[in-house]
């Protein structure tokens, strides 16, 4: 009996030393794991930054070529889409190139798009501006919803904006050096995107 039970004892001790060795290796792994682990978090970190200047580097890139198939103005540059389409489709393909439909905000912005579409377009094309009336008539705003404090109607031989409620969208005349006109939001003109530079 004795013998036995001393039998068990050294076999249950060995099976301890057995499992106590087991173990430790497993530790290890398990500290391996660990860093193998924050490396891989670390990798991924460094990835996804990467990834992040890639798209900011793509984005100028595609705003220089806009830039560059266009005309740069002092703050931002206008492209011009010939293809004619409604207002809303025309504002709909600005944004989604990153930008807006051309809104001039001043006497000289008029003329340097005016100059380019005469250039760009065609000497008798008009084309869509970021402006409308279509929340509030007579209150025209710009593509942002803020009240457009230039502007630039055609009064001498007409009295523009004319249309009301049937003409809620306006456009740059080029045959009327510049000014604007109201018209129907559905009709289907050239356009401009403007994109803001830094
Ligand atoms: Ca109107």
């Amino acid at each position: 009996m004795g013998r036995v039970r001393g039998l068990r004892l050294v076999l249950c001790l060995l099976l301890l030393t057995h499992c106590a060795h087991q173990q430790a290796p497993e530790k290890k792994k398990g500290a391996k794991k660990e860093s193998t682990n924050a490396a891989i978090e670390e990798l991924k970190k460094q990835i996804e930054g990467i990834v992040f200047d890639l798209n900011l580097l793509k984005e100028q890139q595609s705003l220089q070529s806009m830039c560059l198939r266009g005309t740069k103005v002092p703050g931002k540059c206008f492209l011009a889409e010939p293809v004619k389409k409604t207002f809303h489709a025309a504002s709909d393909d600005c944004v989604a190139k990153g930008g807006s439909l051309g809104t001039p905000v001043n006497g000289d912005e008029n003329d340097m798009l005016h100059a380019y579409v005469r250039q760009s377009v065609g000497p008798d094309e008009p084309v869509w501006l970021g402006v409308n009336d279509m929340v509030t008539e007579g209150q025209w705003l710009d593509q942002s919803g803020s009240d457009v404090r230039f502007k630039n109607w055609e009064t001498e031989i007409t009295t523009q904006p004319d249309g009301g409620r049937s003409q809620n969208c306006a456009t740059l005349s080029t045959t009327a050096n510049g000014k604007w006109f109201d018209e129907s939001c559905r009709a289907e003109r050239a356009s401009v995107c403007e994109f803001n530079i830094v």
